[in-house]
């Protein structure tokens, strides 16, 4: 176990959403439950990795626009994840107006990374029990485990029982959230396969080859990756300038990668705040996104922390790596 008991619990009292580490969880004694392999998911994630790897080598095989249209899908399945199931369903950093709610849970079904509810859920235990067995991709178990390794096997038993005590009323009220849950599987094959493949195929005539293994295949898995770059890689390397007590990191290779989520200890460190960052648009398109849509009243109430509390924490419990600007 990590140093995480000395975790300073200074949080804004008004929090609404349960992300406030819970220092009162001790880990059970004893050896730990068997590790249970879901060989289903080991071969379908071999399967899809194999496949991406052979969309790498078609890739200069694809026009022009296939490829504009390969980023377009990226950013919009990453957008889905980060500014949709991430800042806003499972920290509440901002309001979401029905239209935005609604086109972000369309890109979230195009990343196919669980529906909203599931990846809330994990991700809400993810910051109250980080780095210990309730912790869903708990970095502790190494690289593999928090990459990927954690969809390959059965949940870790305090993972679900921490998760079933949550808090989690805000996003079963919420309507979209719901309505994409139970409509998760079909809104998967229109967004994250049938439209990314068919769309250079109808516009473009791009062959259907390509624009499977290409926008299709390669793309989702490399947002998927991307993602899982935040719980490894952010987890393990990189400066910690706002809290030296907890893993996770300040890591620049994942915030280019993850448009954004890569400032990992800030985040874990204010977990509230819909920026994700002290620096606002450098190096993090989610928060331009944001931004964008609070200009154009599709969203708002974009949450902040105060550059004297930022200051105040950077010297109390910073490793003085700390840069302004
Ligand atoms: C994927 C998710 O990739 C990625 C998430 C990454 C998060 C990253 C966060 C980083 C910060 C944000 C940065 C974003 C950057 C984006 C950049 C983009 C460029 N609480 O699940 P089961 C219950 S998914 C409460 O079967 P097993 C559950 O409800 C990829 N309850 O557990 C159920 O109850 P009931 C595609 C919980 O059997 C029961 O437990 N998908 C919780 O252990 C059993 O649930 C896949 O690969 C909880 N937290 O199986 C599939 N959890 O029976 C992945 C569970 O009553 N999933 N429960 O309904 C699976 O196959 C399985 O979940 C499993 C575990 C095998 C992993
Ligand atoms: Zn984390
Ligand atoms: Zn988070």
């Amino acid at each position: 176990m990590p140093d995480m008991d000395i975790k300073p619990a200074v949080w804004r009292p008004e929090q609404s959403v349960e992300d406030v580490f819970d220092t009162t969880y001790k880990e059970k004694e004893g050896p730990k439950p068997p590790v249970v392999i879901v060989w289903r998911n080991v071969v379908l994630m071999t399967l899809l990795h194999t496949a991406a790897l052979y969309g790498l080598l078609l890739v200069p095989s694809a026009s022009v626009l296939t490829l504009f249209w390969t980023f377009a899908c990226f950013v919009v399945s990453a957008l889905g994840i980060t500014a949709g199931a991430h800042r806003l369903w499972s920290h509440r950093s901002y309001k979401g107006s029905l239209p935005l709610r609604i086109f972000l849970a369309f890109a979230n079904s195009m990343a196919f990374q669980n529906d909203i509810y599931e990846w809330s859920r994990d991700h809400r235990v993810h910051h109250k029990y980080s780095e210990t067995d309730a912790d869903p991709h708990n970095a502790v178990r190494g690289f593999f485990f928090s990459h990927i390794g954690w969809l390959l096997v059965r949940k870790h038993p305090d993972v679900i029982e921490k998760g079933r005590k949550l808090e989690i009323s805000d996003l079963k009220a919420d309507k979209v959230v719901m309505f994409q849950r139970r409509y998760y599987k079909p809104s998967v094959l229109l967004m994250c396969f049938f439209l990314p493949m068919f769309v250079p195929w109808f516009l473009w005539g791009e062959s259907l080859w390509v624009a499977y293994f290409v926008p299709t295949v390669l793309r989702y898995t490399l947002v998927l990756n991307s993602t899982w770059l935040v719980n490894s890689a952010a987890h393990m390397w990189g400066n910690r300038p706002y809290d030296s007590t907890i893993n996770p990191r300040e890591n620049r290779f994942v915030t280019f990668s993850a448009i954004g989520e890569g400032f990992h200890n800030y985040h874990h460190t204010f977990p509230f705040d819909y920026a994700t960052s002290e620096y606002g648009w450098k190096l993090n398109l989610t928060t331009c996104f944001i931004d964008l849509m609070c200009f154009l009243r599709l969203a708002s109430d974009p949450k902040r922390v105060s550059r004297d509390a930022v200051n105040a924490r950077v010297q109390r419990t910073g490793d003085a790596s700390h840069r302004s600007g």
